[in-house]
């Protein structure tokens, strides 16, 4: 291995697998029969002939976005200087009209996290501090539906949080009911569904609610004194979160604390003026919401010199990592879940899930070296359909 590997080639393969869940036309994920779908590989090789790979969706970083924004940044440059490429591939988005995402910036970032563990021989959680070897897991819920046995009444989400706690989860998180939902939203469902999840679990699983997001302020209020007479450990995205006031106003008369942002448009910046604003008490990142390891690393950093909790949005080989790689942010978000769904099933394009449960409910941190995802490069090759 030489000191200085430079980067040699950038390169995305689409590719056909399989999933059992599917989108509805908010977005939303829901349990789905077993069907073909396209997922993309993204991967970087640099001089030493050591690879780093990330996945990531078909569409996010699309040819011209990967040539443009990323491939003629990276090439020939040094690749271990993460904190500079990721510096001038994030300043190239304001020109890109909202074409180069973080999601997609975030990919790049953690393939070259990737190429870095693997050329060292050394797992990122490790290479980032290496805090902690496992974390605790809550499980979080798939949104809810109109499936019959599924996550369809307060009854529903009462049983299946039961079957959770027996599962070993030590924690668990709702995502109640949002649109196209034919009764949704509606701040009393949720409230049924939160009151049937406590009575179910008993009063010391600590309980979080994701709710509707664009409730008005009144109803987030409402809703967020129900979560409190039930004894919930954190309230996350009941309104628009581009509004922080409407999230300090908020947060000024709830004692429970409200999380956030997951979604808000602003990496690091905006996680500061929510801070500083008082619109949280519990700041959230994630490597997707972000723009991969480098700013998520930064957010933690931020919300521990503020004395504030840092929880972790999503899961995935880049938001393990960071939580091994430091001691904050209490638990692994597991998910989503529902009575009808295997999460637990291995994907044909993997050899195994990055994030298997224990007994105790905790997550163990990768022993590989790089992220740690156990990709299967024979199916992966063997499923590719277009290259770039
Ligand atoms: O709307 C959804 O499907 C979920 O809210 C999803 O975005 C999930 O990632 C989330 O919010 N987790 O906290
Ligand atoms: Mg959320």
């Amino acid at each position: 291995m030489s000191m200085t590997a430079v980067i040699e080639s950038v390169t995305v393969s689409v590719f056909r697998t399989v999933s059992k869940t599917s989108r509805d036309s908010d977005g939303h994920t829901h349990p789905g029969e077993a069907h073909e779908v396209r997922q993309a590989l993204l991967r970087i090789t640099d001089s030493d002939g050591a690879t780093g790979y990330s996945l990531t969706s078909a569409d996010q970083l699309r040819e011209p976005i990967l040539a443009g924004h990323v491939r003629n940044h990276l090439l020939g440059q040094d690749a271990s200087r993460r904190e500079r490429l990721w510096q001038t591939m994030a300043q190239t988005q304001r020109g890109s009209g909202g074409g180069f995402t973080d999601r997609a910036l975030g990919t790049v970032d953690m393939a070259l996290w990737d190429l870095e563990g693997r050329r060292l021989g050394m797992p990122v959680w490790k290479l980032l501090g290496g805090g902690r070897t496992k974390v605790p897991a809550y499980a979080s819920t798939m949104c809810g539906d109109e499936i019959p046995g599924g996550l369809a009444t307060p009854e529903d989400y009462g049983a299946f949080a039961a079957q959770l706690v027996e599962r070993g989860y030590s924690a668990i998180k709702l995502h109640t009911w949002m649109p196209p939902v034919s009764f949704a939203p509606d701040t009393g469902m949720d409230a049924k569904a939160c009151a049937a999840v406590r009575e179910a679990v008993g009063p010391d699983v600590p309980l979080m609610l994701d709710a509707n997001h664009w409730y008005t302020r009144l109803e987030a209020l409402a809703l967020g004194r129900s979560l409190e007479k039930l004894g919930y450990y954190w309230y996350e995205e009941p309104m628009e979160e581009a509004s922080v006031q409407s999230y300090k106003w908020l947060a000024d008369q709830l004692d429970i604390p409200v999380i956030g942002p997951e979604t808000a448009w602003g990496k690091g910046y905006a996680r500061a003026e929510w801070i500083v604003a008082g619109a949280c008490d519990i700041v959230r990142a994630g490597v997707g919401d972000l723009g991969g390891i480098t700013p998520t690393m930064k957010v933690v950093h931020l919300a521990e010199a503020f004395n504030m909790e840092c929880e972790i949005h999503g899961g995935g080989a880049g938001n393990l990592a960071v939580l091994g790689g430091t001691i904050f942010g209490r638990w692994y978000e597991r998910g989503l879940l529902h009575p009808h769904y295997d999460y637990d099933e291995v994907p044909p394009h993997l050899n195994s899930r990055i994030d298997d449960l224990d007994a105790e409910g905790f997550v163990h941190m990768p022993t590989l070296p790089g992220l740690g995802e156990d990709l299967n490069l024979d199916y992966i090759e063997e499923n590719t359909i277009a290259s770039w």
